[in-house]
């Protein structure tokens, strides 16, 4: 451990938190950990698929998962039932976005505006795209969240920031995002209030349970100042230079950036600043392996529960029946939904047995999904390509005739699932 990380402010000022303080230390770079990171194997492909890391690196010194928006892969993302997912998941905590109402009520939502995961045409038509902090508390509790996600899901409504307290446990905490605080004024003082006076998160915040996030800078100060005993981590899409993060040490406990961007000098130099290192959004065991190998210290990824239970060595997909995704073609010279040659995901059949397909489907990250015709059966050794746009359906092509980009080119993420729900794989790039 770095001896400046005792002379920070941050580090004084934390001495008062001692549960929480204690739960920080303990998850801190073991030196055998840190050596690992120095003999970390060479990435030679910093954005490719981990291949040459095996399984083996994870172990003891796994690092610790979050339920990205609750678990988003699985259920509809802040929502009570992504919630409960990943409790059931065993991860040890789960992230939630809050913003204000209009009437300065704090709840849970991730969007800028309600176009993408509400049924705001239906009612309140015309508002669409108006700013989500726009909607009182009464209005927004009108909204219907599940279905966008899936049919099954319909009914769930937006939650209050008190409903994750009262979905959390003591062995699966929150990771509260303090979101676009520039659109929630007053934001880091009503979950500093809720922290010190709900019952529910009074316990959490006990068992050092509850930690706070967010991009902002300014208002991760702000909260910091409001609630020192609270962990803190500042979230940035890179990791900045060693000055700039002996800075944020001053008010914070951990530094969580994006993974595809991140090596292990950069895990080195958050670590050298005293702080914690996170990343997001993991949605393969081949990336937590990446950053495993790498010492990062928490996870966070839309499906907590198959990396926990790659963490702990077993089978990430015990429903998986030999279909898995092979490839994900984001981006095809051109224009990524041209006739038959377009954007495209690949499944192959790794079993011994032939597999009915039919209508299993293939969800993103932002909810887009692409599915499987009828009457596709795979063989053993056989794989199939999932087009996005349009073209003409053969044995080993499945056109869903779209008309909009859904594979993000600078990577993105898909989960398999069969018409029932039942997740069979995920792969990341
Ligand atoms: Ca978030
Ligand atoms: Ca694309
Ligand atoms: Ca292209």
């Amino acid at each position: 451990m770095p001896a400046h990380r005792e002379t920070t402010s941050r580090t004084r000022r934390r001495a008062t938190g001692a549960l929480a303080a204690a739960a920080i230390t303990g998850t801190l770079l073991s030196p055998a950990a840190q050596a690992a990171v120095e003999h970390a194997p060479g990435a030679p492909e910093p954005h490719g698929r981990a291949g040459a890391v095996s399984a083996q690196t994870v172990g003891s010194s796994a690092p610790e998962v979050i339920g990205h928006r609750g678990a988003a892969g699985v259920a509809p993302e802040n929502t009570v039932a992504a919630f409960r997912e990943a409790v059931r998941s065993g991860a040890g905590f789960f992230e939630i976005d809050v913003q204000l109402s209009a009437d300065g009520v704090p709840f849970l939502f991730h969007d800028s505006t309600p176009a993408r995961t509400t049924n705001v045409a239906e009612v309140f038509p015309g508002r669409e795209d108006d700013p989500i902090t726009s909607f009182t508390w009464d209005e927004l509790q009108q909204l219907e969240v599940g279905s966008a996600y899936a049919e099954r899901y319909r009914g769930e409504r937006i939650p209050h920031l008190d409903d994750a307290a009262r979905a959390a446990t003591p062995r699966t905490g929150v990771f509260i995002e303090i979101k676009s605080p520039q659109d929630s004024p007053g934001v880091e003082a009503v979950v500093a209030e809720s922290l010190a006076s709900v019952p529910e998160w009074q316990r959490l915040v006990a068992r050092g349970k509850v930690e706070v996030i967010g991009f902002d800078a300014e208002s991760n100060r702000r909260f910091a100042a409001l609630a020192p005993q609270i962990p803190l981590q500042q979230l940035a899409g890179t990791v900045p230079d060693a000055a700039a993060l002996e800075a944020v040490a001053e008010y914070a406990d951990g530094f969580s950036t994006n993974y595809r961007s991140l090596d292990a000098d950069g895990v080195r130099r958050i670590h050298d600043a005293g702080l914690e290192a996170a990343v997001y959004t993991v949605n393969s065991v081949e990336a937590y392996d990446q950053v495993a190998a790498l010492g990062v210290d928490r996870v966070t990824g839309d499906f907590p529960r198959e990396l926990v239970r790659h963490a702990k060595g077993l089978k990430p997909f015990p429903q998986a029946q030999g279909v898995r995704i092979l490839d994900s073609v984001n981006d095809v010279p051109g224009p990524d939904l041209q006739p038959e040659t377009g954007e495209h995901v690949v499944l192959v059949n790794d079993g011994p047995a032939p597999v009915d397909v039919s209508g299993y489907l293939l969800r993103d990250a932002a909810y887009n999904v692409l599915t499987v015709g009828e009457g596709y059966i795979l063989e053993p050794g056989q794989t199939l390509r999932v087009y996005t746009g349009p073209g003409t359906d053969s044995e080993d092509a499945y056109y869903n005739q779209g008309t909009s980009n859904v594979l993000n080119n600078g990577g993105d993420s898909v989960g398999l699932f069969t018409p029932t729900g039942r997740l069979l794989d995920t792969f990341a790039n």
